[in-house]
This record gives structure tokens, C-alpha cells and sequence, in this order.
């Protein structure tokens, strides 16, 4: 057996801050109550939300220039998921892992549900990868994989979907993620509307292999690793292909995947309104795909999507599932520090939506008074709601300070011990 933190310390790293946190959750219960806002409410939904991590966060990443892995680093699937679990024992805010295969190699599903059984965690969408060749590959995907001009490498990255979908099957994951990097450098290297026609053929294949309670989402991206034009690289394309594919199939939003200063709650609006959002890949960015830590440049930016989606929940009521995943590099931090307090920025940013005054908001919104509109929103924006994050993770057996909790663990330390540096250790394996 591997080392795990265990509960008995977790509890006792809360006791000697759960008075001072007490104190700060009264006091902000008494505020909030002054505008009508139940706290207690509050901390209940707080300790519903749920937002998946990603198999491939738990190694070091990199950039193409180089990548700095750090000790303990998880070399197979099995140590990820000790990871993630480890995550979400003390967020309390992860129950679920997204897979990304081949680089999760899986020869036993039976054996690796047990053992995410044994943290408590479940599968979210699966992620396929067509974007790099595999030792030994019979095809390339040099040119591209779904739309690749060549019908054998289509056939190729079109089982590799639908191995994917088999696989998730028996795990117990409910949808399968695509994204492609395919596209091209050069003007005239590619005939646009071609490559989007064989992306659609490639894609029908791919959904006629899923079971009837699955979904596909289909992610955009701007550009990156084609730098002149991509295939689906914006929400138009994703939405257009989704319509066509049929109700399973829907729009992944990666936060990291849109020309700078693109409204990216207005993308979230318009998909929620015609039914097509399909969830998130979480990160954050400055320049491009950065995938930065979540909420650590635009905080304000993911609460405006939170604001829509939890107008969109009012609106839709519990038919609204969409899918939360985290989707990051870490490249100079701790993985484990990283999701975790990922995982609890984009809670602060729900919790914060959800304190929004929607009655008020509409009244402003009706009367045309902008600076009150646009006040009511700073102002659940501006709420300080950290009392009310760590009461939910306290009360659901989670660490009231989770970085010290996990340092003074010496989690990390144990598993640079457990887990000598190998060849092998995974990072995102884009490096
Ligand atoms: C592409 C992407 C996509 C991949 C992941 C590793 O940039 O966001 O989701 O699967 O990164
Ligand atoms: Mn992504
Ligand atoms: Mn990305």
C-alpha cells in the first residue's frame, strides 16, 4: 500500500483553525443576511459543486522548449489517480478524473476502477488524441488525423475514437472529448471547406459509436499547433458541426482557446440558448493556450461565465448538467497545489454568480440603469466568499488550509521516495 494522507490528519490540521474559521463564516453570515442571502444555503451548494481533474495536470508539463519535472512525479495512470484522489480528499472538490488516452495507458478497466473506487473517484469525458503519433503508428497524423487527406488515416484516428469510447464504457464515463490540432501553416495548403468535410465524415463515424446515454463534445481552438488556419477553430464551426452531428453531439469550451479578448460568456450565452454547451476545459491565460492555473489572471472573467451559467440554471432548472473539467499545464508549481487550488477558484467563481441578485439585476436591466446593473454584479463579484469555501470543504472532511494541510503531509516527500524518476514519467507528453 502507497502512502496516503490520512483523515485522522487532515482533522487534526483543521482543529487548530476551525474557531478562527468559524468566526469569519459568522461574520460573513451576518452580512450576507442582511441582503437576504442564507449562508447556510450558500455552504450547502458550495459543497455540491464538482469540477473534474485532469489525468494529464498530475505530471509536470512543459513547453516545446524544455520541461522541469519535478520529484514524485506519477508514472503511470494508477499514481495519477492517487494524485487527483489526493486532490479531491482535500478540496473535497474533485470526485471525478478525465482520462486522456494512450497517454493513461489501460490494459485492466476492472483493475483501475477498483482502484479509483478505493479514492471515491469517478470517470468524467474521456479525451481522445489524434494530435501525436504513437510508437510504431502505421499512419502519420503529420498531416492531420480526422481530416487528413488520406482515408487510411482517418480510419485510423477514427478507431482510435471509437477505442476510446470503449474504454470510457468501461469505466463508467458518460462522453468522449475531441479536439484536433488539424489544420494548416500555409495559405493553399489546405482547401477549407474540404478538410471540414472530412472532419464531418470522421465525426459521424465517431458518433454512430456512441451508446445511447453518451454524448461527444467537440473542442475549438484558435490556432496552435496549425498556425495559418485550423479546422474547428472557433465556436461557430463547433456549433455548426455539432447541429449537424445530432443532440449528443455538443460545444466544449476550453477557456484558453479563443483570440485574445474574445467574450467568453457571451460564447457560453449564446450555446446555453440553443441547447449546444457541452462544459469546460478550465485554465486561465494572458497571450494564448497558456493553461495557467484557473482564476490565477482573469478571476472577473470566469465569474461573468459563472454569472451565465447559473442564470442558465435558473432558466433550464436541473436538465443543465454541463460538464466542469479542469484543463492546465503546470509547469514551475506543484500539480497537486495547483489543482487543488484551481478547483477552488472556479468554486469561489460559482459561489460568487450564485450571490448575485437576480431580481435586482433584471429591475436595472429593465429601467436601463447601467451603473446599478453593472454594480449588482461587482458587487457578488467583490464578496469576499473565502469563509464560505472552506466551511464546505471542513464540513464535507477536507483540509480548511489545503496547501499547508498537503505540504505538512509530506505527500510529495513520500512519493519522490515511492516513485524514483523513470524515462517514463508522464507529464502532458507535449513537451
Ligand atoms: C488542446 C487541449 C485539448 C487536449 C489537451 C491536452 O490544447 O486543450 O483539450 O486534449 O489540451
Ligand atoms: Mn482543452
Ligand atoms: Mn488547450
Amino acid at each position: 500500500m502507497t502512502f496516503r494522507i490520512s483523515d485522522d490528519f487532515v482533522q487534526s490540521h483543521n482543529q487548530s483553525r476551525v474557531a478562527d474559521l468559524q468566526s469569519d463564516f459568522d461574520a460573513l453570515g451576518s452580512k450576507l443576511a442582511r441582503n437576504g442571502v442564507d449562508i447556510e444555503a450558500l455552504t450547502l451548494r458550495a459543497q455540491g459543486f464538482a469540477v473534474a481533474t485532469p489525468s494529464w495536470g498530475a505530471g509536470t508539463g512543459g513547453t516545446r522548449f524544455a520541461r522541469f519535472p519535478g520529484v514524485g512525479e506519477p508514472r503511470n495512470v494508477f499514481e495519477k489517480l492517487d494524485d487527483c484522489g489526493t486532490v479531491n480528499q482535500l478540496s473535497q472538490a474533485t470526485p471525478t478524473v478525465s482520462l486522456h488516452f494512450p497517454w493513461d495507458k489501460v490494459s485492466d478497466a476492472k483493475e483501475l476502477k477498483q482502484h479509483a473506487d478505493s479514492w471515491k473517484l469517478g470517470f468524467d469525458a474521456v479525451n481522445s488524441n489524434t494530435f501525436q503519433n504513437q510508437p510504431n503508428q502505421a499512419e502519420s497524423y503529420k498531416f492531420g488525423s480526422l481530416t487528413n487527406q488520406s482515408a487510411a488515416v482517418r480510419d485510423l484516428a477514427v478507431a482510435h475514437n471509437i477505442e476510446c469510447i470503449e474504454l470510457g464504457k468501461a469505466l463508467g464515463s458518460k462522453a468522449l472529448t475531441v479536439w484536433v490540432g488539424d489544420g494548416g501553416n500555409f495559405p493553399g495548403q489546405l482547401n477549407l471547406r474540404g478538410a471540414l468535410e472530412r472532419y464531418l465524415d470522421s465525426l459521424k463515424q465517431i458518433y454512430q459509436a456512441l451508446p445511447d446515454d453518451w454524448q461527444v463534445f467537440l473542442e475549438h481552438k484558435l490556432f496552435e499547433p496549425a498556425f495559418y488556419t485550423t479546422v474547428i477553430a472557433d465556436w461557430g464551426t463547433s456549433f455548426a458541426c455539432a447541429q449537424q452531428l445530432g443532440d449528443k453531439a455538443k460545444c466544449l469550451v476550453d477557456l484558453g482557446h479563443h483570440a485574445p479578448n474574445t467574450n467568453i460568456e457571451m460564447i457560453v450565452a449564446r450555446l446555453v440558448q440553443f441547447g449546444k454547451l457541452a462544459g469546460f476545459h478550465f485554465n486561465d491565460s494572458k497571450y494564448g493556450d497558456d493553461d495557467l492555473d484557473s482564476g490565477s489572471i482573469n478571476p472577473f472573467q470566469l465569474f461573468l461565465i459563472f454569472n451565465e451559467l447559473v442564470d442558465a440554471e435558473i432558466r433550464e432548472g436541473s436538465s443543465f448538467n454541463p460538464a466542469y473539467m479542469l484543463d492546465q499545464s503546470h509547469n514551475v508549481t506543484d500539480p497537486i497545489e495547483s489543482l487543488m487550488g484551481s478547483a477552488i477558484e472556479v468554486q469561489r467563481a460559482f459561489v460568487q454568480a450564485s450571490l448575485v441578485d437576480r431580481d435586482q439585476l433584471a429591475a436595472y436591466q429593465a429601467s436601463n440603469d447601467v451603473m446599478m446593473a453593472a454594480r449588482t454584479l461587482r458587487r457578488a463579484f467583490q464578496t469576499d466568499v473565502t469563509p464560505i469555501l472552506d466551511m464546505a470543504r471542513f464540513r464535507s472532511g477536507g483540509a480548511i488550509d489545503m496547501i499547508n494541510c498537503y505540504r505538512e503531509s509530506g505527500y510529495r516527500q513520500q512519493k519522490a521516495e515511492e516513485r524514483p524518476a523513470s524515462k517514463n514519467a508522464s507529464g502532458s507528453g507535449i513537451v
